[in-house]
This record gives C-alpha cells, sequence and structure tokens, in this order.
C-alpha cells in the first residue's frame, strides 16, 4: 500500500521517492514485521494460556521434554500475520514473483491450521493424515510451479551452480523437481521444528540470505555480473524475505530457550514452503541445499534412522531427528540450538561466498 499509494506522490514530493527503492521497503517491513510480531506476541501467548491452548508432548521423547506440556503453540498465526501485515504496506503487488511467494506461503499455512486446529484445539493427537498433508503440499506446489512457468516468470531450466553455463532445460518438467524442493523444504523445517528456537534461527539465516540472493537475481547488472541468471521482479522477494526475518526475531524473542511459544505446524509448514519456494523463483534450489543445510541434515538423519530400522532393525542415532540424538547423549538444550544456529550462520556465509565461483 505504501508502495502504490506513497510512491505516486513522488511526483510531487520527492522524499517519496523513497518507496521506489526495495532497500528502503526491505528495511520498513523488517521493522514493521518485528515491531507487529512482539507486540501481537506478547498478547497472543496470554490468549493461548487463557484458552489453555496448549502443546501435548509425546510419552517417548526425552524426558527434558516432559516439562514442556501445556506450552502454548500456533505461534505460526503471529508469524504469517506479522509478515502479511508488513508486506501489505511495503510490498509491491505488480511483482508475480512476490504474489506466487506469498500465495503458497498461505495455502501452507491454511494445511498447518488444519493440521493444528484438529491437534491443539479439538485434541485429536494425529491430525491430518500424512497422506493428505503430502496431497496438499504437491498440489501448492504443482500448480504455483506450473503458473511459474507459464507465465514466464521463469522457465524449465536449471543452473548447475559452481559451472559457468552448465545449464539443463527440463521444460515443465520443471515442475516435478520445483514441487520437489518445495515440499522437500516444508516438510525438512517442520522436522527441525523440535527444540526452542533450534528452527526459528535457520529461519531467520536462510530468509536473510535468500533476501540478498532474491536482489541479486532481479538486478540485471548484478545478475550478469555473477553470471546468474537474470529474473525480473524478483528483487521483490527481497521485501518478503526482510518481512520474514523481521517477524521470526520478533517470534525468537518468545520462542527462546525456556520457549513461552512454539510456532506449531502452522508456522514451520508455512516457512519452509516460503523458503522453498523462493529458492525455485531464484533459481537456487542447489544453494539452498547448503542455506538450509541444518534442515537437510534433520531430514536426512530421519531417512537415515527409518531406513537403517527397516533394513537392519538397528537405529543409526539415539533418535530422529538429530537434534534428538544430541539432547541423549547428554548435551544441554541450549548448546544443541546454539550450535546448530551457528552451523547455519556459517552455511549461509559460505553459500554466499561461493557466488562469484562459478
Ligand atoms: C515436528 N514436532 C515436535 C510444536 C512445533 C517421521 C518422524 C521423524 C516425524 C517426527 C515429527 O513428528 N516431526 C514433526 C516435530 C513437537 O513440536 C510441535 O510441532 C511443531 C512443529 N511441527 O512448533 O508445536 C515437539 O517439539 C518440541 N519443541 C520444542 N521447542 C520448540 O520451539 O521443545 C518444539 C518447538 C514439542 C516440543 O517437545 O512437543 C516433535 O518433536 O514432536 N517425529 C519425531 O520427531 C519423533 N521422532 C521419532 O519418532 N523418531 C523415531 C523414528 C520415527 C525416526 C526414531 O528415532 O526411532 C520424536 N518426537 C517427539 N518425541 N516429540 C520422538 C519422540
Amino acid at each position: 500500500m505504501f508502495y502504490h499509494i506513497l510512491y505516486p506522490l513522488s511526483a510531487d514530493i520527492a522524499l517519496f521517492n523513497v518507496f521506489r527503492y526495495i532497500t528502503f521497503r526491505s528495511f520498513a517491513a523488517f521493522v514493521i514485521a518485528s515491531v507487529v510480531s512482539i507486540v501481537w506476541g506478547k498478547r497472543f501467548i496470554a490468549y493461548m494460556k487463557m484458552k489453555q491452548f496448549g502443546q501435548s508432548i509425546r510419552e517417548d521423547g526425552p524426558e527434558s521434554h516432559f516439562k514442556k506440556k501445556g506450552t502454548p503453540t500456533l505461534g505460526g498465526i503471529f508469524i504469517i500475520g506479522s509478515v502479511l501485515f508488513s508486506t501489505l504496506f511495503t510490498g509491491n503487488y505488480n511483482s508475480l514473483p512476490f504474489v506466487i511467494a506469498l500465495l503458497v506461503m498461505i495455502s501452507f499455512f491454511a494445511l498447518g491450521w488444519i493440521d493444528d486446529y484438529l491437534k491443539v484445539i479439538k485434541k485429536n493427537s494425529d491430525g491430518v493424515s500424512a497422506k493428505f498433508k503430502l496431497a496438499w503440499q504437491f498440489l501448492t506446489s504443482i500448480v504455483a510451479t506450473y503458473f511459474m512457468i507459464k507465465l514466464g516468470v521463469i522457465d524449465g531450466t536449471i543452473h548447475v551452480p559452481f559451472v559457468k553455463d552448465a545449464v539443463l532445460d527440463l521444460g515443465y518438467y520443471y515442475i516435478l523437481f520445483g514441487s520437489f524442493v518445495i515440499v522437500g523444504s516444508s516438510n525438512a523445517v517442520n522436522l527441525t521444528d523440535g527444540l526452542d528456537g533450534l528452527v526459528t534461527g535457520p529461519v531467520i539465516t536462510s530468509a536473510a540470505t535468500l533476501g540478498m540472493l532474491s536482489y541479486f537475481a532481479g538486478h540485471i547488472k548484478i545478475a550478469n555480473y555473477l553470471f546468474i541468471p537474470y529474473i525480473a521482479n524478483t528483487s521483490e522477494l527481497t521485501v518478503l524475505c526482510a518481512a520474514v526475518v523481521g517477524a521470526s526475531v520478533g517470534f525468537l524473542w518468545y520462542n527462546c530457550n525456556p520457549a513461552q511459544i512454539f510456532m506449531g505446524d502452522v508456522g514451520s509448514l508455512s516457512l519452509g514452503g516460503l523458503l522453498g519456494t523462493i529458492a525455485v523463483l531464484t533459481k537456487n534450489e542447489f544453494l539452498f541445499v547448503v542455506i538450509g543445510g541444518i534442515f537437510v541434515m534433520e531430514a536426512i538423519s530421519v531417512i537415515l534412522q527409518v531406513g537403517s530400522y527397516k533394513i537392519r532393525k538397528k537405529r543409526i542415532f539415539k533418535m530422529a531427528p538429530i537434534h534428538h540424538h544430541f539432547e541423549l547423549l547428554g548435551w544441554p538444550e541450549p548448546k544443541v540450538i546454539v550450535r546448530f544456529w551457528i552451523i547455519s550462520i556459517g552455511l549461509s556465509i559460505l553459500a554466499l561466498a561461493t557466488l562469484k565461483l562459478r
């Protein structure tokens, strides 16, 4: 709205020119989202406590989690709410990549809401079935990726990193690849969300890094200089990423150990889906494996654990996802969390450092 209402006024009042700049609107998106998230978060937690909408804790999990029973959840509502509120003011809705990313986030939010509503409010411990979840995720991702190609936002090519001009044109088959990235990201982020603030840290570093990459991909001169594909209007995703960083920082204020609130599926599925979508929209699918390395590691630990148990009837880790393994080795929860954050920061820096290596 700022952009659409205030920028045209710049013809008369030069000051309003600032709304043209992605950098200014990203800063504004960050500030608005973080303030709204902190202010709303406090009230939200009080409301959830009053209604006694708390998390139930599985009895077969690490003992240290039993004391978390009843912690308010569904914090994703004020994370995503703050992102939407902030971008309503700061975003340019003429940008197709921006609108597509928002729509995917909203669809994954709806899925998370149905699951959490059943689990937390209706007290049905199973929530929605895994099949239903996957079907919804794939349907959303397939439709989104189809429209990305159909509307000419991206093409069906895959750019292999570190190899200049190594481009594979999959045409419409890219939809399968892109959907795999989006669905994989949503589920991997969800699996990571098992310790206080554990997933929030890497969401912040990943969103910040993807925000920079979006700016580069949408700026023809920088894109050419870095030999990365130029994709028109993707710079607007920087504003969205800044809002995600702001809203997540506000959430982390309450989610840091000992957590006063969890984000729920409504947060983890939608944030994961959004990050995957931004990776697809900016053609950073491979680099996202590095940036979101923590999510990848968590997902791989589950795949290995389940596979090993099925084939050998033996576990590789004391418990999967891998953060539980370290907890059961005796690491205090904050130590696991902060070390995972450190790795995530390192991976983001590594990803940015590789930009010129192609
Ligand atoms: C999300 N959810 C947390 C909270 C959060 C296939 C299997 C590996 C799936 C996996 C699973 O269900 N993952 C989904 C994990 C839960 O957190 C809620 O869920 C939301 C995210 N969706 O926002 O609302 C618990 O996590 C803890 N938590 C915190 N702080 C936070 O900020 O402490 C969450 C956020 C919360 C709280 O205790 O209740 C979860 O872990 O359930 N399943 C598992 O992760 C289970 N692993 C397992 O069964 N491993 C097996 C096999 C299947 C691989 C094995 O190793 O042999 C573990 N989860 C739990 N207990 N809770 C094991 C036992």
